[in-house]
């Protein structure tokens, strides 16, 4: 059957997979937001169910008023021994941990922190052994792919972090996986940085301390010279073996908003892309080295994705996030509503304001949702972080209500269109493309347009970063908000 590339929409960056009890399960990096690690589960490694999250209580990961894009890295999930392990990294208290479960649909267990550094951890389990491998520099200053031995019982390192490969001289060496393949042992890791020059390249060792061999035609997969063309970055991968015994990669890549506009703003997706072994022992990917919009994949099933997205139809725990620790007081979150109570923390702040957010999955978009609000600013967050984001909102004023469209893109902070309204409640339109998103407020079913923004300027090209757009619903100000009927259709 033929599938559609990213196999999953929206911001879910650094995917890794692996494969358990007949399921295939996915986690991504969620850096500031909470829960942490969205956790997937596939039959085919085409269509994904998200079951949940890794890090689901404030003990497992720090992440008061951390820095937008900072928090939770690259992840990594292995299965061994009848047992689940994540381990990734917090990029802002620098310390590199793993979790565990013997239950994929339950609570993982309290961190456990590995004393190596760098980033984008992995594990191995091999022969008895445990690996621990991420980028960076060993313990005897020399950098690249770091590796030691461990107890995986404790952490505790058995053996110094060695270096043990330095790439193929591409910048920022990430994203290390490390597999045992016909008794070879073959490290894959990214190059060139999770932008338009990002490449996945691989080695292989008779041993899993090298000395490892590079692949004579590294990149062996990369789409930096695939142009015009909209996915791009392509890079950070992960190598999975499917039920009919067919390799695939894994891996992040995004779309750029039009075939000549080099802006993403739905941040970094999940690409599936075929790999074949060769007879020497060697694998190439996709039909030329790069990641494409469709491929043929064996199995009797159809791609599919969810169109529609309501209060009905998706689950607080698993659909929705929050910026950094939510305060629960501040959430009553029901399949009828969202009720909101707004605090003096906004959504300019590094900080938790009272603030849900659902992944943006598709360029065209059409969000509704009725709002009401007895005080300060309630809405609609069209957020790539803390400078950048749109918000349309009704706020208390002299006069009574008002709805209120806000363009915030760096350190400009302007106020689009200001409407009167005849009370603190009305119904919030959001229509997007690829290029710009379109304002409207409806009260009784007349609808005005208060402006439009574009893409470009939520993108992480001009925002920086490694998120994506998520579509928040907000409440600031010391005030109550209810959010009814909420409909979000691609
Ligand atoms: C991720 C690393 C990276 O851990 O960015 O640029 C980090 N490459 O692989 C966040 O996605």
């Amino acid at each position: 059957m033929k599938y559609t590339n990213p196999v999953l929409k929206g911001f879910y960056p650094d995917p890794s997979v692996c494969y358990a009890n007949g399921k295939f399960y996915m986690v991504c990096s969620s850096f500031q937001y909470f829960p942490g690690v969205p956790l997937f589960e596939s039959d085919n490694l085409v269509n994904w169910t998200q079951i949940g999250h890794v890090l689901t209580r404030k003990s497992q990961v720090m992440l008061e008023k951390i820095n937008s894009s900072g928090g939770v890295f690259a992840p990594t999930i292995r299965y061994h021994e009848g047992r689940f392990y994540m381990v990734t990294t917090n990029d802002t208290t620098h310390e590199n941990f793993y979790v565990y479960t013997d239950d994929i649909h339950g609570e993982w267990s309290e961190p456990i922190t590995v004393d190596q550094g760098g980033i984008d951890p992995s594990l191995l389990f091999d022969d008895g052994h445990v690996y621990f491998i991420s980028n960076g520099c060993d313990d005897f200053g020399v950098g690249g792919v770091v590796q030691c031995e461990i107890n995986v019982q404790t952490g505790e390192k058995l053996s110094p972090s060695r270096c043990i490969w330095q790439g193929t001289g591409g910048r920022y060496l990430e994203s290390p996986h490390m597999y045992r393949i016909n008794g070879g042992y073959y490290l894959m890791a990214a190059e060139g940085g999770t932008e338009y020059g990002h490449m996945i390249t691989y080695a292989r060792s008779d041993s899993p301390w090298g000395p490892f061999e590079s692949y004579h035609k590294n990149p062996v997969l990369t789409n930096r010279n695939k142009a015009p063309y909209i996915i791009q970055g392509i890079g950070h991968g992960d190598l999975i073996q499917d039920k009919n015994g067919n390799w695939f990669i894994v891996c992040l890549g995004f779309r750029q908003i039009h075939m000549w506009m080099t802006y993403h703003h739905l941040g970094r997706e999940v690409f599936l892309t075929p790999v074949k072994f060769g007879e020497d022992g060697w694998f190439t990917a996709g039909v030329d080295g790069t990641t494409d919009s469709e491929y043929e994949i064996d199995g009797d099933f159809v791609q599919t994705e969810k169109k529609l997205y309501t209060f009905e139809n998706t689950d607080v725990n698993v659909d929705w996030c929050y910026l950094r620790h939510p305060h629960a007081e501040n959430y009553d979150l029901s399949k009828e509503r969202f009720l909101l109570h707004g605090t003096d923390i906004t959504v300019d702040d590094v900080d938790s304001p009272t603030f849900v957010g659902i992944r943006q999955r598709d360029f065209n978009m059409d969000f509704s949702v009725d709002v009401s609000t007895d005080a300060g600013e309630s809405g609609i967050t069209v957020y790539m972080c803390e400078n950048e984001h749109y918000d349309i909102a009704i706020r208390k004023s002299e006069n009574g209500y008002e709805a209120v469209l806000k363009l915030n893109i760096g350190n400009v902070k302007h106020i689009q269109a200001v409407v009167p309204l005849k009370e603190g409640k009305a119904r919030l339109i959001v229509r997007s493309d690829s290029v710009s998103y379109n304002f409207f407020v409806s009260e009784s079913g007349n609808e005005t347009h208060l402006g439009y923004g574009n893409s470009k300027y939520l993108s992480s090209e001009v925002s920086g970063g490694f998120t994506g757009v998520v579509l928040g619903l907000y409440a600031q100000g010391n005030n109550t908000a209810v959010f009814e009927n909420l409909k979000i259709e691609y």
